[in-house]
């Protein structure tokens, strides 16, 4: 199919993707940034949401050779930094895109704890009002419970959530905004990894069975989702090494190879862990080729980027720069974990005293 915007796509996605980047989700909408500054005792204002995005978006520009695209929640669009500068302006100005999240979150699925989520009426207006405000692409997600003995992911959450996620893929495309499509098989539970790879195979088949059917540009778009592993919850013992394996064993049986990136939320599991699965993903793909892995694997995550960054600023002024080298941290870590080249929080501390003291010789 011709899209309007097709070269603007390529471009934008080839920004986002280059050189294993990743995406930064600093797109918590007012509830969630809500529960995230309730933590640290921060008052969820509007000055406070901006802010902390400021923050984060002037940390070391060292963070953007990890970064291609930053996705903002709505109210982000039309916020200015200190400089006067929308904060589109200032990552466009930073050498890379912004997105938007463009669902307008879930509603419940009657008589189930399954959800669906909302945002297909006026998306078409919604996404011309975005691209005009500085956006490139977008990100919508639905949710999917896994829970074996109620049966969830049930059929028909599925079916109704992958018809919506290819939909929005599709108006977002016609409008210039490549489409992030993030069905997040959640980890909260107490699921095995074997729980979880048929609940994600189930999604992402009839994702793709969607996307296809409602002629989504495969190339032009990047699948946003959970990592394959047990539940937050399980007592199943795993090692990275498995979820590797499971993780792409479960990608490759589902996922068409031209879908050019899967970046993978972080869904609560920790820092370290995180970027250390991610690792294990990328090690284990480098051992099956580019015929059994042909996607680039790197991150798009929220908590997972964050959350050392916002305990140490926790509101205090003070606290900013210790908070912005939390965060170029974590986008190091992860940039070396998109390349299966992360050695754990040692070797990652020794390597940037030696870059800073490399930067203080003057090399
Ligand atoms: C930042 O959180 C995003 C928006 O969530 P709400 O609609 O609940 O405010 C969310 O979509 C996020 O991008 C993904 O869930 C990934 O976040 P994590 O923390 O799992 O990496």
């Amino acid at each position: 199919m011709m899209l309007e915007f097709g070269k603007e796509l390529d471009n934008t996605v080839q920004i986002m993707t280059r050189n294993y980047r990743g995406l930064a989700a600093l797109d918590e909408s007012v509830g969630t940034m809500g529960k995230r500054f309730l933590a640290f005792d921060i008052d969820n204002t509007a000055e406070n949401r901006r802010h902390w995005r400021e923050i984060l978006l002037t940390s070391s520009p060292e963070f953007t050779i990890a970064i291609g695209g930053v996705i903002l929640f709505t109210e982000q669009l039309d916020q200015r930094a200190d400089d006067g500068k929308t904060l589109p302006e200032l990552i466009q100005e930073l050498g890379m895109v912004t997105g938007v999240k463009t669902d307008l979150g879930q509603a419940s699925i009657a008589g189930t704890d399954e959800t669906v989520l909302q945002g297909l009426d006026k998306l078409h207006e919604r996404c011309r009002t975005y691209h005009h405000k500085g956006a490139r692409f977008s990100k919508f997600r639905a949710i999917f419970p896994v829970d074996e003995a109620k049966g969830y992911p049930s059929a028909r959450a599925v079916y109704i959530n992958a018809f919506t996620l290819a939909r929005m893929a599709s108006i977002c495309q016609q409008c210039g905004l490549v489409p992030v499509v993030e069905p997040e098989i959640l980890a909260n539970g107490t699921h095995t990894i074997e729980q979880h790879a048929n609940a994600c195979t189930r999604v992402w088949t009839a994702v793709f069975d969607e996307l296809k059917a409602q002629e989504v540009d495969l190339t032009r778009m990047i699948l946003k989702t959970s990592m394959v592993a047990p539940g937050l919850d399980s007592t199943q013992h795993i090692i990275p090494a498995d979820i590797a394996q499971m993780t792409l064993n479960t990608l490759m049986a589902t996922v068409p190879a031209a879908v050019p990136a899967v970046c993978f939320l972080s869904g609560g599991f920790k820092e370290q862990e995180s970027t250390g699965m991610l690792n294990a993903i990328n090690l284990h793909a480098a051992r099956l080729g580019k015929a059994n892995a042909p996607w680039q694997l790197s991150f798009s995550f929220a908590r997972a980027l964050q959350g050392s960054a916002m305990k140490a600023w926790a509101g205090n002024p003070a606290n900013e720069e210790t908070a912005q080298q939390c965060f170029v941290k974590r986008c190091r870590a992860n940039h070396l974990a998109a390349q299966g080249l992360y050695k754990g929080e040692d070797a990652l501390d020794r390597e940037t005293k030696a870059h800073v003291f490399a930067e203080l010789i003057g090399r």
